[in-house]
């Protein structure tokens, strides 16, 4: 898959993608990700990307052309496995199946935002979807393209690589269509030492028990997920009931 980054802060991205499972699968080549700089689309000598906002307020907001420009310059034809993606805080929330769907893609080109935003036009009239990473403010759109770059390339056939990890991956995986992400039924981890400043592993893990061990794992992962996202649950847990 070949991710196309359009920013007017290409260095953000020195460093990101060099490590971990993204870096690997970037060398392998797997995955390519090829970082454009906005400003190579002005023509003016400031190489202006920005102007002040139609009926006055704050800040500023990234001008339609050189977007446009950048974008029809990248893809001078467009088809349905590519899709062009505005980061932006007012977008569709970004989530585990936006991610396995982009992950059906052959190429995504992200534009990234920067200062008040961007000029609504790239919204309805370039972009195929306009996408926030979560309800927060950030001052651009550079972080939240790296996220959706990491979080659609480890679901890319061959990149997790290691048969373990798609084991894990496959036993985490809510049913088709559960909106619950796929840390819901991750059990606490832990490793040697077994006793760490006093602090022991849960005798149960120590105890070869499968079984046992498979029961425990249900059950802390629900009561972590109860204490830190009970949002999450429903039914009788979410109610607060006691659990069979
Ligand atoms: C209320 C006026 N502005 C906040 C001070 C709105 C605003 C403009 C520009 C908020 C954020 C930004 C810049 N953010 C992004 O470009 C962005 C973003 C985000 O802020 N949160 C979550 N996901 C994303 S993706 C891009």
């Amino acid at each position: 898959m070949v991710f196309h980054v359009l920013t007017i802060f290409p260095d953000f991205f020195r460093g990101p993608f060099d490590y971990g499972v993204v870096g690997r699968a970037a060398t392998a080549g797997q995955v390519e990700i090829r970082i454009h700089d906005l400003r190579n689309w002005t023509f003016d000598r400031h190489r202006t990307v920005d102007d002040r906002p139609f009926g006055g307020g704050e800040g500023m907001v990234l001008k339609p052309e050189p977007i446009f420009r950048a974008v029809e310059d990248i893809w001078p034809g467009r088809s349905p496995g590519r899709r062009v993606i505005l980061l932006s805080a007012q977008g569709r929330l970004f989530d585990q199946d936006a991610a396995r769907r982009l992950s059906g893609c052959a190429e995504l080109l992200l534009i990234c935002g920067r200062y008040e935003g961007v000029d609504e036009r790239v919204a309805e009239h370039l972009a195929d979807e306009e996408l926030s990473i979560g309800n927060f403010v950030l001052s651009g759109g550079e972080l939240a393209a790296a996220v959706v770059i990491d979080a659609v390339s480890r679901l890319l056939p061959g990149v997790l690589g290691n048969a373990r990890s798609a084991v894990a991956e496959s036993f985490a995986a809510p049913p088709e269509g559960d909106p619950r992400p796929l840390g819901f039924f991750d059990a606490p981890h832990y490793t040697r030492p077994a006793d760490f400043r006093g602090w022991k592993v849960p005798e149960t893990l120590l105890s070869g028990n499968h079984e046992e061990i498979r029961r425990w794992r249900l059950r802390a992962a629900i009561d972590k997920t109860q204490r830190s996202r009970p949002d999450l649950l429903t039914g009788r847990a979410a109610a607060g009931e006691p659990r069979a």
